[in-house]
C-alpha cells in the first residue's frame, strides 16, 4: 500500500484548487478566476486500491510586501516542511514572469520527490512550446506532465507516477474521505465563493465569512431535524463595500444566499439555510491575531 502528503503549489489562477477538486471527484476547494481564491492548506483525498494520496491546496505565490500576502507565501513555506512529494502546476496560458521565476528557484532547491504539470493545455495557445522548451532543458531529470484539471486529460498519467515515486504506508484517513475539514470552514468557504462570484475588483480580497452559529432545526419548528441554519457575517473592509455586497435594496446578497445554499444542499447530508449580514471591521488584513485564526 501506497501513501503520500503531496503539496501542491503554482501561480495565483494557475489552476491548483481545480486540479485536485478534479482528482479528488469532488469539490475540495473553492474555484474562481480571482487570484488569491485560496487562503489554507486545504486537504484533498485521493483513495483507489494502490493506497491514499493526500494533495495540499496551498494559496497561489505571490511577491507582493503586503502583510496579508506574506502570510499566505508563509503557509505554502510550512507545507513544503510536510510534504513527501512536491507537484509544481504551470498556467500553459500565462509567459513567464518575476512570480513564476522566484517559484521556479524554490522548486529547484527542494530537495524531495518533485514533478511538473503543466495546467490549461485545453486552451490553444503558444505558450505551451516554450513553457514546455524551457521547462525541460531546466529541469532535465524531472518528469514533466501536461493536463487540461477542467477536461481532466492527462490526469491519470500524473497519478499512476505520484503512486509509483509515494513511499510504502497505510492510509492516513478512512478511505471514504475526500477532505478531512471541519464542516463549518467548507460552509465558510463556499459562502466565500459565491460572494467573489458576485462580486469584482477589490471585494473578494477584501472579505472573509465569520460562522456566528449553527442550529439543527426542522423547517417547521417540530419533530425531526432536517435543516441546518447557519448565522454568519460576511465581512468587507469599507462602508462603500457593505453596499456593494448586499446590492440595490438586497438583491446581491440573496443572490449569494441562494447559491451558497444550493451548493451547500448538495454537499451536505442535510438541507443548509443560511442567514447572511455583510459588516465592517476596518483593516482587517492588518490584524495578526485575526490572521492567525484565518490562515491557518
Ligand atoms: N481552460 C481551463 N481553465 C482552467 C483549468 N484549470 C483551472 N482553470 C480555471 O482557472 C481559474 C483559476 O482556477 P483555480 O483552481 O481557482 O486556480 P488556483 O491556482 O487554485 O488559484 P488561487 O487559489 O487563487 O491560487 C478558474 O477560472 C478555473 O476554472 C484548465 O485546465 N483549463
Ligand atoms: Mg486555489
Amino acid at each position: 500500500m501506497k501513501f503520500a502528503f503531496i503539496a501542491v503549489i503554482g501561480r495565483p489562477s494557475s489552476g491548483k484548487s481545480t486540479f485536485i477538486n478534479t482528482v479528488c471527484g469532488e469539490k475540495v476547494s473553492i474555484v474562481s478566476n480571482v487570484p488569491q481564491t485560496t487562503r489554507n492548506k486545504i486537504r484533498g483525498i485521493y483513495n483507489s486500491s494502490r493506497g491514499q494520496l493526500v494533495f495540499i491546496d496551498t494559496p497561489g505565490f505571490n511577491l507582493s510586501e503586503k502583510k496579508f500576502n506574506q502570510r499566505l507565501n508563509t503557509t505554502i513555506q510550512n507545507v513544503l516542511k510536510e510534504v513527501d512529494i512536491l507537484l509544481y502546476l504551470v498556467d500553459a496560458t500565462r509567459m513567464f514572469g518575476q512570480e513564476e521565476n522566484e517559484l521556479l528557484l524554490q522548486f529547484e532547491n527542494y530537495s524531495g520527490h518533485k514533478i511538473i504539470v503543466i495546467n490549461k493545455i485545453d486552451i490553444q495557445n503558444n505558450i505551451l512550446k516554450s513553457h514546455r522548451k524551457i521547462l525541460r532543458e531546466r529541469f532535465k531529470d524531472i518528469d514533466i506532465f501536461e493536463i487540461s484539471s477542467l477536461t481532466g486529460i492527462g490526469i491519470d498519467r500524473v497519478i499512476d507516477k505520484l503512486f509509483q515515486i509515494s513511499p510504502e504506508g497505510e492510509r492516513q484517513y478512512p478511505d471514504d474521505f475526500y477532505t478531512d475539514q471541519e464542516p463549518v470552514f467548507r460552509i465558510s468557504e463556499i459562502i466565500r465563493e459565491k460572494v467573489i462570484l458576485e462580486t469584482r475588483e477589490e471585494i473578494p480580497h477584501s472579505i472573509y465569512i465569520d460562522i456566528l452559529d449553527t442550529e439543527f432545526l426542522n423547517a417547521t419548528g417540530e419533530g425531526i431535524s432536517d435543516t441546518m441554519w447557519v448565522r454568519a457575517l460576511v465581512i468587507v473592509e469599507r462602508e462603500t463595500q457593505k453596499g456593494i455586497v448586499i446590492g440595490h435594496r438586497g438583491s446581491k446578497i440573496k443572490k449569494i444566499r441562494i447559491a451558497a445554499e444550493k451548493e451547500l444542499s448538495a454537499l451536505f447530508p442535510y438541507r443548509i439555510k443560511l442567514d447572511l449580514r455583510v459588516k465592517v471591521r476596518k483593516n482587517w488584513r492588518k490584524n495578526d491575531h485575526l490572521l492567525n485564526t484565518l490562515l491557518r
